[in-house]
């Protein structure tokens, strides 16, 4: 665009912006008036497409999709959709990439059918990220799609109605935090020119979800920068809900970034929790929650990105949301001339069919009964229990520890029944009996239809056959900011993440009375060993300081010592940092006890 052009864009922007925000100031004193959200005790009822969804397609789109993560001919850092940011380009110059916009290949019903065909219920595009530009025909600015692009069709309305044809539902990503619009800070004299800005939002919001076609999902996000506050996200939720009183809205409307540690405390406006690119640990049965998750490292297109993830890592990934009862919204980047990348359409296909056979175990229903399975994760659905084994048992037997319901039949999921062995002598729990090669290299479903709701009281763990007590990762509670389950080697689980010093993992066990070498299955880096350590069982315990392994997926065994057990019982093994942290505690893979004569 040309300096004309750009004095145009600007002149008749503030034209607009002052038209549009005096009829804002009057449509938002009459919405301020509104009586806040209808009475929500339909919550549940309005939740029920949304919680029965589990899986659906996130999409960042716009103007960054052209620079691609590149600016001047260097790479700019971080996500493709923060270049304007990250490589410090000039507003208007960022905003000339508008006169470019001409993604001659979207293709709105393909993107839809693509999300229908890999199992996703629901799909979310950003309608204005934080850079400001609207992929939607907005009469409060001219930096949007129609007024300033070549292009000048409404992709917000084509996807929607995409989307609808295709029974896919449709929502909206809406920044809140506005890199473009003058009145989105605090005025250098003391003046808070937000009110206008809350003006401006207020009435592309309602642009956005007046009418039956409205979208059934609005996704905040940007709420975390000083200007916003709860005060006004509580009004905004109100103002959303009043103009489309069906409509789901994150929680990231007001101030409510909230990863792990926020899920119990947070009491602020929104409907579900929303931690990003990571998978809780222990969310609290019952709440609404949505990991959303890049498919390599970057949200918006940057064609210099080849880190993507397996396919089957990102079904283990659906697997393990769904067993914890969230959703999870995974993201594709299409590229400035509308093409959703090929390593996204193959991994989206690959889950398709995965989700093909499997899919009733995912979708509409709640989060499995277990908390210490080894085996993988499980969901539920009536008197069905589903079990979704990543670890497929080398032997062929799986004892479905704590499962007390009685097994009326079991079957894989696109193979053949099971038999179930019902406990007897040694055998505690229900045995099943399964085929030695896994159905599936992701994860293998197994179907058990029992005689009710599963009933499910997991025992403490005790030592295997030759008398050790092994405490895997994926069997832990645990406790504290971010930290998680993950795969660093080898697909096999450990404990990551662990950066709070007051973060623990813990696994109740029953073992006899005697002495047991303490072993650390652990790794760290030269920079982040040397933190101190403590492993408890009651009384007895073990101090020690973790050694460098050569790197975060380099495990080795450590011995932490020796612990006395005075007298057999039941207790709580309990790992814990011992001081400050030099970054992470350590990568845990398992804990053994071993007794020593
Ligand atoms: O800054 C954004 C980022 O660009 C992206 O949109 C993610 C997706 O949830 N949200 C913010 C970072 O938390």
């Amino acid at each position: 665009m040309d300096a004309r052009g750009r004095r145009v864009l600007r002149g008749e922007h503030r034209m607009a912006r002052f038209a549009v925000a005096m009829a804002s100031l009057i449509l938002a004193g009459a919405s301020l008036a509104c009586q806040g959200p209808p009475p929500d005790a339909d919550r549940d009822e309005r939740m029920g497409w949304w919680r029965e969804a589990r899986f659906g397609m996130f999409i960042h789109w716009g103007l960054y999709a052209i620079p691609a993560g590149e600016w001047g001919g260097t790479p700019a850092p971080g996500t493709g959709e923060w270049i304007q940011r990250n490589a410090r380009i000039p507003a208007d110059d960022y905003a000339a990439l508008a006169s470019r916009f001409n993604p001659r290949r979207f293709d709105a019903r393909a993107w839809a059918r693509l999300a229908r065909d890999a199992g996703m219920k629901y799909l979310v595009i950003t309608a204005k990220h934080h850079d400001g530009f609207c992929l939607f025909d907005s009469a409060a600015t001219r930096y949007d799609v129609i007024d300033a692009t070549p292009f000048g069709r409404d992709i917000v309305r084509e996807l929607g109605e995409a989307c609808r044809e295709e029974g896919v539902r449709f929502g909206v990503y809406y920044s809140i935090w506005d890199w473009r619009h003058p009145d989105f800070r605090r005025d250098d004299g003391g003046l808070d020119r937000m009110p206008m800005y809350v003006a401006y939002m207020k009435a592309q919001l309602r642009e956005l979800l007046t009418g039956d076609d409205a979208p059934a999902v609005v996704w905040f996000d940007g709420e975390w920068t000083e200007e916003w506050t709860e005060e006004r996200g509580q009004d905004l939720y109100a103002f959303c809900r009043s103009i489309s009183p069906r409509v789901i809205v994150n929680n990231r409307v007001s101030k409510a970034r909230d990863g792990m540690a926020g899920f119990s405390s947070y009491r602020g406006a929104g409907d579900y929790h929303t931690p990003e690119q990571e998978i809780p640990a222990r969310p609290p049965p019952g709440t609404d929650w949505e990991t959303c998750m890049t498919m390599n490292d970057t949200w918006g297109y940057r064609d210099d990105d080849p880190n993507w993830k397996p396919a089957a890592a990102l079904i283990r990934q659906l697997a393990e949301v769904a067993g914890k009862g969230g959703n999870f919204l995974l993201n594709v980047g299409p590229t400035g001339e509308g093409e959703i990348p090929a390593p996204s359409v193959e991994r989206l296909r690959a889950i398709g069919r995965w989700l093909a056979v499997h899919g009733e175990a995912i979708h509409a229903t709640s989060a499995g009964p277990f908390r210490r399975a080894t085996w993988g994760h499980a969901t539920v659905k009536g008197s069905t229990l589903y079990l979704l084994v990543t670890d497929w048992p080398r032997d062929g037997r799986l004892e479905v520890v704590g499962l007390r319901s009685r097994v009326l039949g079991a079957r894989v999921l696109g193979g053949p029944e099971v038999e179930t062995l019902a406990p007897r002598g040694p055998i505690r729990w229900p045995m099943l009996v399964l085929p030695i090669d896994p159905p599936d290299e992701a994860a293998g479903v197994i179907r058990l239809d029992l005689d009710g709701p599963a009933d499910v009281e997991e025992p403490p763990i005790t030592p295997g056959p030759g008398g050790e007590l092994v405490l895997h990762a994926a069997a832990a509670d645990l406790t504290g900011r971010g930290i998680r389950v993950e795969r660093k080697a080898d697909d096999i689980p450990n404990i990551g993440a662990w950066t709070d010093r007051d973060g623990s993992a813990s696994w109740p066990v029953a073992l006899g009375a005697g002495a047991y070498l303490v072993e650390l299955e652990l790794a760290s880096t030269d920079g982040s060993a040397g933190s101190g350590y403590v492993v408890e069982l009651g009384a007895a315990r073990v101090e020690g300081v973790v050694p460098a392994t050569g790197g975060w997926e380099r495990f080795v065994a450590h011995a932490a010592g020796v612990v006395r057990l005075p007298a057999e019982g039941a207790g709580t093994v309990v790992v814990r940092a011992r001081g400050e942290l030099k970054h992470a505690l350590m990568n845990l893979r398992r804990v053994t006890l071993t007794p020593v004569r």
